[in-house]
């Protein structure tokens, strides 16, 4: 064991990981071997060089290159009169209804910011359902797919597919078998895994967390691209005759599952690659822009744009990049199949210079004040620029984008909370529109008021399970003129 990691380490030219070996436990020889094993000596050496000098090289600046996107590539929701809507949504819905469509889900990441010890999709924000951010996903699809079957006839299938990493798979798949999959069929639920890299520190060296731990993480929601090439899963699309892919992140509670209007709008554009956007919120929310960077298409990210391009105004007031990234994105099977074949390899990993726990000589755990490590990520929107055929879809933040970031202590933005009040409000606007009354304790009808600000709860607490209803739909039979005391929770 320990003769087959020496040589791949040394091939890699970093010795120094099995420096404590002599002091580790059977099981943490294993492991330590286990993860060296995983690694391509080549592959590897490649990696720390990179870091080591995208340390010293820092990143390009993009800020003065970065042009607005041209007015035609956007469609939006309120840029389109209601019939154009209609027609995407139903072409979205025949797309659905042939079995042409898959969600695929980024659930690789470490939620760092939120803390919790269990893959963020697990998180209940406290509504009243208690339901987690899985299980309103998982019966979004089961809604969308029943849905489709009613407007088209017919059975169809919607496959999940979800990308995990070393962090997230195994709770994941326990949890999903736990609930059953939430009544969706397992063999529509694909579970894989995305591939890790270890830390480096700024001497180009692997760091190690524990006397017999590399500190690894996740390669970057941009990882999909190789893990869809590790695990053959292009291959199993074709096999299910899946022609497009919804792909989005976890933690936003608003997310629309199979989008049937971004769908229908991708493909009636002929699309390869899409993107969802918001207005932004505010200059520096952490959203990237979608613009483009010598005359290409690009997200470019939050962490990566100056103070002053954020902040930079066209004449009428409105933010010059405005177009905020909800991670949500559209891409046909040719498409990701030109990408992993082809592109993938030219994907610059982007650098993020953090602060890494680390075990020093003497082999103490340190915590560092400062920054003394590197992490190298790659992003799923780096394949925009290889698109052929790009479109952008605004869409309305309070119906679509809520995300989960930060933990409630941080006392800020995109909190449990603030996710659980978008969703409230939602579903409020929805039962008001249905027709529905509600009643405070005196039996008085309550006014219906709109939401001024975002700290603010709706009047009364409505929950509407996605099995009922996913986007607004078919709430009138179930609520017109009828009266209702708080709370409300509609379920089937
Ligand atoms: C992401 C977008 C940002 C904006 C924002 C909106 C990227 C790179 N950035 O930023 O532009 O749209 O979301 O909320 O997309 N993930 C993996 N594997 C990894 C790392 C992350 O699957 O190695 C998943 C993660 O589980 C999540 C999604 O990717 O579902 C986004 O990751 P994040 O929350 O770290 O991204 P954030 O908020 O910095």
């Amino acid at each position: 064991m320990f003769a087959a990691a020496e040589r791949r380490l040394a091939e890699a030219g970093q010795p120094e990981v099995l420096r404590f070996w002599a002091q580790l436990s059977e099981d943490e020889r294993g492991a330590l071997a286990a993860t060296v094993e995983q690694q391509d000596p080549a592959e590897l050496r490649a990696h720390c060089q990179a870091a080591a000098r995208a340390r010293l090289a820092g990143q390009a600046p993009l800020s003065g290159l970065m042009e607005p996107l041209p007015e035609e590539v956007i469609g939006g929701v309120s840029r389109t009169e209601a019939e154009t809507l209609r027609r995407w949504r139903e072409r979205g819905f025949q797309e659905i209804s042939k079995g042409h469509v898959a969600v695929l889900l980024l659930a690789g990441g470490q939620g760092t910011r939120l803390g919790v010890p269990y893959p963020k999709g697990m998180y209940n924000v406290g509504l009243p359902s208690g339901k987690t951010l899985y299980q309103i996903q998982a019966e979004r699809i089961r809604k969308i797919k029943q849905l489709a079957e009613e407007m088209l006839g017919g059975k169809c299938t919607l496959p999940w597919y979800i990308m995990t990493s070393e962090f997230t798979l195994e709770p994941t798949e326990r949890f999903f078998a736990r609930h059953q999959y939430f009544g969706l069929p397992q063999s529509d639920v694909v579970m894989f895994e995305q591939r890790m890299l270890p830390a480096v520190g700024f001497d180009g060296k692997i760091i190690l967390e524990g006397k017999g731990r590399i500190a690894m993480a996740p390669d970057g929601n941009g990882g999909l691209y190789r893990a869809l090439t590790d695990n053959k899963i292009l291959e199993d699309m074709d096999r299910r005759g899946v022609r497009v892919v919804h792909v989005y992140c976890v933690d936003n509670i608003l997310v629309k599952m199979a989008d049937p209007v971004f769908i229908g709008f991708c493909v009636e554009r002929g699309a390869d690659c899409g993107a969802k956007v918001v207005g932004k919120a505010y200059p520096t929310e952490p959203v990237g822009v979608v613009c483009r960077v010598n005359g290409i298409y690009q997200v470019v990210e939050y962490s990566e744009v100056s103070q002053e391009t954020v902040e930079r105004r066209n004449p009428d007031g409105q933010l010059t990049f405005n177009a905020g990234n909800i991670c949500n994105h559209f891409f046909t099977v040719e498409f990701l199949k030109s990408v992993t074949e082809e592109f993938e390899p030219k994907l610059k990993p982007h650098v993020a210079v953090k602060k890494i726990p680390y075990v020093d000589e003497e082999g103490n755990y340190v915590k560092p004040e400062k920054a003394n490590g590197i992490k190298m990520e790659k992003f799923v929107f780096d394949v925009f620029q290889f698109s052929t055929r790009f479109a952008v879809f605004e869409v309305l933040r309070e119906d679509e984008f809520s995300p989960l970031k930060n933990a409630e202590s941080t006392g800020g933005k995109d909190m449990p909370s603030t996710a659980r009040r978008a969703l409230l409000w939602q579903h409020y606007r929805w039962a008001v529109q249905a027709g529905a009354h509600f009643l405070d304790s005196k039996n008085n009808r309550v006014p219906v008021l709109s939401q001024l600000q975002e700290m603010e709860d709706p009047p009364v607490v409505c929950e509407i399970s996605p099995l009922i209803s996913c986007e607004g739909e078919g709430l009138e039979e179930r609520l017109k003129d009828q009266e209702f005391h708080s709370p409300l929770l509609l379920t089937e």
